[in-house]
């Protein structure tokens, strides 16, 4: 349901694309980024998800979503062009997926890009109802023959889909940064990263730590052997010359 206040923005005139970096600490570089989306309201302020988003309509959610894909696909070409070659993540509503075949809605937009889909990552919400229903496998099943992978995000952060997550075609995990933020004040969370990477394995899929905000933080994912992580200790999301800036300076 929308919130009742009218907003200070127009979507998608004041949209903007944000993008945070996916480092791999074994190979000690960037190796992909993820889009985010922003919004600049009338004042000049830059909005998070949280405050636009609820007033989106299905329709807009949909465009919302292409429109990071052509904004990260263009990162993505430019990077190319300098021999950096990352790969992308964008977000998907899972309620969309509920009644739209996603695989037509974004195949279009890849098909105008020389980057290649295996390149592409689709990120789902874990919550909502859409991995819980019949048609989720169907769906994400038609995504996956595009080429695309599929990623499941903010994954710990709720009660839903242990048990379906092992029917469902899941490339890539990314453990929910409720989990990371106050790892050192609860070292049991280190036992969870732990347990989630058995789950990863056993699914086949990639795990990404979400949310390694400080240092001790990252020096506690190298000690548990992850890889993929992602983070303010990293970068934190920026616009897209910025990022081509810290990359091109060799980061
Ligand atoms: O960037 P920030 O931490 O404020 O994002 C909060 C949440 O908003 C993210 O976890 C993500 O799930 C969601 N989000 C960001 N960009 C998009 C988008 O383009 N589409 C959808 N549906 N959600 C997004
Ligand atoms: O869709 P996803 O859950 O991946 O969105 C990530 C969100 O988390 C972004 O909105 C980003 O601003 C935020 N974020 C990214 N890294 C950190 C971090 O290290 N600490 C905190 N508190 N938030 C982060």
């Amino acid at each position: 349901m929308k919130p009742p206040q009218q907003a200070s923005w127009r979507f998608p005139e004041d949209l903007l694309a944000y993008f945070q970096p996916e480092y791999s600490i074994n190979q000690q570089k960037i190796v992909g980024i993820e889009a985010l989306a922003r919004m600049r309201d009338a004042s000049g302020q830059i909005l998070s998800p949280d405050s636009f988003i609820p007033f989106l309509d299905m329709d807009e959610r949909r465009e919302l979503s292409r429109l990071m894909l052509v904004a990260g696909l263009q990162v993505l070409e430019s990077l190319d062009a300098l021999g950096i070659f990352l790969n992308l993540s964008f977000n998907v509503d899972p309620d969309f997926m509920v009644d739209h075949d996603c695989a037509t809605c974004f195949t279009g937009t890849m098909a105008t890009s020389p980057i290649a889909p295996s390149r592409i990552s689709l990120e789902l919400l874990e919550s909502g109802d859409f991995l819980n229903r019949d048609i989720a496998k169907e769906r994400l099943l038609a995504l996956r023959a595009t080429g695309v992978r599929i990623a499941l995000d903010d994954v710990g952060s709720a009660y839903s889909s242990l048990l379906r997550m092992k029917d469902l075609p899941i490339d890539k995990i990314k453990l929910d940064q409720g989990f990371i933020c106050d790892l050192c004040a609860q070292p049991k969370n280190l036992a969870f990263v732990q347990s989630i990477q058995l789950l990863a394995n056993t699914l086949n899929a990639e795990l990404v730590i979400e949310g390694v905000e400080t240092l001790p933080i990252l020096d506690a994912m190298r000690a548990l052997h992850q890889d993929h992580v992602q983070g303010y200790a990293i970068a934190r999301p920026m616009p897209a010359d910025a990022l081509l800036t810290m990359l091109q300076s060799g980061y």
